[in-house]
């Protein structure tokens, strides 16, 4: 479908921050949005007293409510809870063929992507990898350095995110901290 009530849009994103010059939403997850989601729960419950930020996520002014592309920069910022680095919830899509493209701007981390049968591949993030992820495999995105790590993002419009089957099952991969960088190990909890 032709979007024929969409302009032309310049915005400009600041690379070492991720703010987007025409912002319009700004969505801030805190550790008290995804407790769960880590493995150490006496360490979630020791950084709830400060409850930091995890990561934000900043979208311009959509061309179109209808039709078209969403875009994003998404901001993890540096930090360890537990033996675990930062890390977004993660989703499938609810439209499995619609895919996502990834390019990091700075910072350095780890795209975890899975299937629901079950297949799993970790890639490097740092600055200009572009990613390319498949629509029916779920990503996470995890912050591996110690500046904020910092991606842009487009997907299409009627993606949709699943969450459920995150919060059910968790990502079969974890990235821990480890002596000489971050360690890709199976969750002893996946189901
Ligand atoms: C990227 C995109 C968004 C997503 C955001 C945060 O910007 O993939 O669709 O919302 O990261 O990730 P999550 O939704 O998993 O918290
Ligand atoms: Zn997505």
């Amino acid at each position: 479908m032709i979007d024929k009530f969409a302009l032309p849009q310049l915005a400009q994103i600041n690379l070492a921050t991720g703010v987007i010059s025409v912002a319009e939403q700004v969505i801030i997850r805190k550790l008290s949005d995804m407790p769960a989601y880590y493995q150490d729960q006496s360490a979630v419950r020791e950084l709830l007293k400060t409850d930091p930020i995890i990561y934000s996520v900043y979208m311009p002014k959509q061309p179109s409510e209808v039709t078209g592309m969403y875009t994003a920069t998404s901001v993890i910022e540096p930090g360890q809870i537990g033996n675990e680095f930062y890390m977004t919830k993660g989703h499938f899509h609810l439209d499995e063929s619609a895919p996502e493209v990834y390019l990091t701007l700075s910072g350095e981390g780890l795209l975890v992507m899975q299937t629901h049968s079950g297949q799993s591949q970790v890639q490097d993030m740092k600055p200009g990898t572009v990613s390319y992820i498949p629509g029916d495999w779920a990503h996470r995105t995890v912050n591996a350095g110690k500046t904020p790590l910092v991606f842009f993002a487009i997907w299409p419009v009627d993606a949709g995110h699943d969450y459920d089957s995150i919060d059910d099952m968790g990502f079969n991969r974890l990235v821990l901290v480890g002596d000489d960088g971050p360690h890709i190990v199976v969750n002893p909890h996946f189901e």
